[in-house]
């Protein structure tokens, strides 16, 4: 059990190396939310992988930053000393930011991991110390473009190739890429809910390029639609946007609409709810893999622990630190080898903090007393 002594809210900003087109927008920089917890015990850290703007879910940094700091975070300190589950059941009758919870229940848990000097990969017993890594490509206005940055993502080593598609920009951009990668390389796209279901003769042409998988062609709340488009497909849809609990995954998988699922620790609510999303996916024969939202080496590091557990047989969209970032704010940022991601072992969640560069790269700070009393740092 921890004590709550106090919460620092800092924001970073960072500049993606390359801008990152999807559906729902192009990012060219991160105005990325971190927290640090400190308790009896030590300090914490979590990410909150929320955007800027509410594009790819209704939760953005502002809006984070406000439900933590007067709603979330004086609920957690008022219920006394905890261990990271509490978190989730403190903050139950909160509805929705599933990321801003996420972030908190992460620093506890690197706070109590450091505690007890064992890493997140060691409590979720993972078997695999190495994991095959993916990687996401953005849109852009040319094939030309495309192509060369897919060859440099094969040139890397990336395991599997993920190309963000929408209507006007599917069916040749995953020709193109498949007659460049080869049959053996893994592929598949991800639309981020940008078709409708009379998209459905049309998505059934992807068939022809042996994708690994077809990722949330139709809205969030649509989940008849991808049941209907599962069954008129051969190619596997999964799901990411539309699940956002371990129960509404069970329902989605009942109901056939999740043939594959992408797990995202921030979406779900949680790195422990993920591990539930997970073990019911397991127990139901659905492969799952994880999902990345651009995270800076603290995120990264814990999403590796997680992707280590047996159920991902799928490889995640965790690829280096330097696909996204030129320069990361930890010591020891995820680096790819052979294709694979070397999943960390550092106590906690797996990283040491580059303290000069998180300063410099620092927007601001604030922090929060257990009865809610806010700071500038
Ligand atoms: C996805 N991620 O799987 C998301 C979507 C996404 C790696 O493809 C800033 C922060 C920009 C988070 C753009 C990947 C983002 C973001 C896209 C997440 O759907
Ligand atoms: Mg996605």
């Amino acid at each position: 059990m921890m004590e709550l002594r106090q919460l620092e809210l800092r924001r970073i900003a960072l500049d993606l190396v390359t801008p990152f087109r999807t559906s729902f927008g192009t990012e060219r920089h991160r105005d990325i939310l971190l927290l640090s917890v400190t308790t009896d015990a030590g300090v914490g850290w979590g990410e909150c992988v929320a955007m800027a703007e509410p594009a790819y879910s209704a939760e953005f940094v502002d809006a984070a930053v406000l439900a933590i700091r007067d709603h979330f975070w004086p609920t957690l300190a008022a219920g006394g000393a905890l261990v990271p589950a509490d978190v989730a059941t403190r903050l139950h009758r909160y509805s929705g930011h599933p990321m801003s919870k996420a972030a908190l229940e992460a620093a506890v848990l690197d706070a109590q991991l450091r505690a007890d000097g064992i890493n997140l990969h060691e409590f979720f017993g993972g078997q695999r110390d190495r994991i095959p890594s993916g990687v996401s490509v953005g849109i852009f206005d040319t094939l030309d473009e495309l192509l060369a940055q897919v060859q440099g993502y094969v040139d890397d080593g990336y395991a599997r190739i993920k190309l963000k598609i929408e209507p006007g920009w599917d069916m040749e951009p995953v020709r193109l890429v498949r007659e460049l990668v080869g049959p053996e390389m893994g592929l598949q796209v991800d639309a981020n809910t940008a078709y409708a279901r009379t998209d459905t003769d049309h998505l059934r042409r992807l068939d022809e390029y042996d994708l690994l998988l077809i990722e949330q062609p139709l809205p969030e709340e649509d989940i008849i639609g991808h049941a209907r488009l599962a069954d008129e497909c051969d190619t596997p849809i999964c799901l990411d946007e539309s699940l956002v609990s371990a129960s509404g995954t069970a329902d989605a998988i009942e109901l056939g609409a999740c043939e594959i699922a992408n797990i995202k620790p921030g979406r779900v609510g949680g790195y422990l709810e993920a591990v539930r999303i997970h073990d019911l996916c397991v127990a139901k024969g659905v492969p799952v893999w994880c999902g990345g939202m651009l995270e800076t080496g603290i995120g990264r590091a814990a999403n590796a622990a997680l992707a280590a557990l047996p159920g991902f047989t799928l490889p995640g969209d965790i690829s280096a630190s330097t696909r996204f970032y030129a320069r990361d704010i930890v010591t020891d940022p995820i680096t790819i080898a052979d294709g694979h991601v070397t999943v960390p072992t550092t106590p906690g969640l797996g990283f040491d903090l580059d303290r000069a560069f998180l300063d410099e790269v620092t927007t601001s700070r604030l922090g929060i007393e257990p009865r809610g009393t806010v700071t500038e740092l």
